[in-house]
């Protein structure tokens, strides 16, 4: 047998995705997800103008091989655009093999460590009282770990806070379109301002401790914003409230920016939502440098590449905390979801539902249950795509925002 069609899908329901359907001879279809939020289309025409061809008549079966072929044999290696694609790729094979075998993927990658994948909501909020009332909520639905992010005195919408009203579930979508919902032709401008930031967060944290006990994981995403030594600071400030995870404290690229918040701080560190290879963890997991792999199955070159960085994480006694946005598409998040469940170092999985249009799209068998996901027993990746659903939604321009700060210089978040 071997491969007969590789289709890229691109649709839009309320937000962009790109998916690759690949089929065999014998009629198995499997899917990868190739969403790159804000640069779509950048992968659309990397599998579709460059990949697909090169894939009709290879034997479906040999994964690893077609990893590497795709990976060694462009001459250009790495970047997210490339990574994205060898991931879509590497999903789909892994789904027909799994389909093909009739088991659910998690059984292919050694069977289940646990009987669930404790996740973590997104609680948010402009003031301190909205953003108690939503880690209620998310308490109510079971949740034992929440990611907290508010308002910052002074700021107007902060990246990542709802501005919706208390009580109001954020759906969270942080590439925005157009005002009137048609396509962006440009990014939005948000603006920041470190210190107010840093003089105001602690006290969240503390009242968060006093109000919801030490029983309650709490997670919070700095989005690569504060300078070395301002994040070491932090670190260490907010250490008496015991966070779970300090995620992108300083920018991605800079590995060794994290020696020296590890050096003042026992707060656990999360990194590499923006990474898309193994090599940008090597100083972080050899040095220990950090506690969470952040990556994204869907940015990190597919299931292939992220069971081999987890392992090397393993050695280090470093855990996973894969990427669950919503620009992640529920084909990504089921990948994610077979290897949470399958691996040893498993630490926390991220989970923002997607919206009920997506969820027509793209038709899903795991559940969340009282705190915990499960990726479901269908054979495969268990998420199917129905074509004339996807097709109904075009293609609509969103970006990601840029950050400026007060004084009108662009930052980073
Ligand atoms: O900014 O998925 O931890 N999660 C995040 C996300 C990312 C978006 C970028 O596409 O920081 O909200
Ligand atoms: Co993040």
């Amino acid at each position: 047998m071997s491969i007969e069609r590789a289709d890229v899908i691109v649709t839009s329901p309320g937000r962009n995705f790109v998916t690759l359907k690949i089929t065999t001879s014998d009629g198995v279809v499997g899917w990868g997800d190739a969403t790159l939020n804000g640069r779509e289309l950048a992968v659309a025409s990397y599998l579709g103008d460059h990949v697909a061809s090169m894939l009709i008549g290879r034997d479906e079966d040999r994964i690893e091989d077609t990893w590497q072929y795709l990976y060694r044999g462009p001459y250009w290696r790495r970047g997210p655009v490339t990574m994205a694609a060898i991931a879509a790729v590497d999903m789909a094979l892994w789904d027909i093999k799994a389909k093909k075998a009739g088991v659910p993927l998690y059984q292919l990658l050694g069977g289940a460590s646990r009987s669930g994948i404790r996740a973590y909501a997104h609680a948010s909020g402009t003031d301190y009282q909205a953003l108690a009332n939503a880690i209620t909520g998310y308490q109510e639905l079971g949740f034992t770990a929440v990611r907290v992010q508010t308002g910052v005195p002074g700021l107007g919408q902060v990246y990542g806070v709802s501005a919706a009203g208390p009580g109001v579930r954020y759906d969270y979508e942080p590439a925005k379109r157009a005002a009137d919902g048609s396509a962006a032709t440009a990014p939005t401008e948000e603006s920041w301002d470190t210190a107010g930031y840093l003089a105001h967060m602690p006290g969240v944290f503390e009242r968060i401790r006093a109000d919801f006990g030490t029983g309650l994981r709490i997670l919070h995403d700095g989005h690569h914003r504060m300078s070395p030594i301002e994040a070491a600071r932090f670190a260490k400030d907010i250490e008496p409230y015991k966070l779970f995870w300090l995620e992108d404290c300083t920018p991605g690229e800079d590995q060794t920016a994290l020696r020296l918040v590890r050096q003042h701080s026992t707060t656990p560190l999360a990194i590499g939502e923006v990474f898309n290879s193994v090599y940008d963890y090597q100083t972080l997991i050899t040095e220990r440098l950090i506690d969470y792999v952040r990556s994204a199955v869907t940015h990190t070159g597919g299931i292939t590449a992220m069971k081999k960085l987890l392992d090397f994480a393993a050695i280090y006694g470093i855990r996973s905390g894969i990427h669950g946005p919503t620009d992640i598409s529920p084909i990504g998040m089921a990948a994610a979801l077979h290897l949470d469940l399958a691996i040893h170092n498993f630490g926390i999985q991220e989970y923002m539902p997607h919206n009920e249009q997506t969820l027509e799209v793209f038709q899903t068998s795991f559940t969340f249950d009282d705190g915990f996901l499960h990726p479901g027993e269908q054979p495969g990746l268990g998420v199917e795509l129905d074509e004339d659903a996807a097709a109904a939604f075009e293609y609509t321009k969103a970006y990601l925002p840029v950050n400026r700060l007060t004084d009108g210089t662009v930052h980073d978040w």
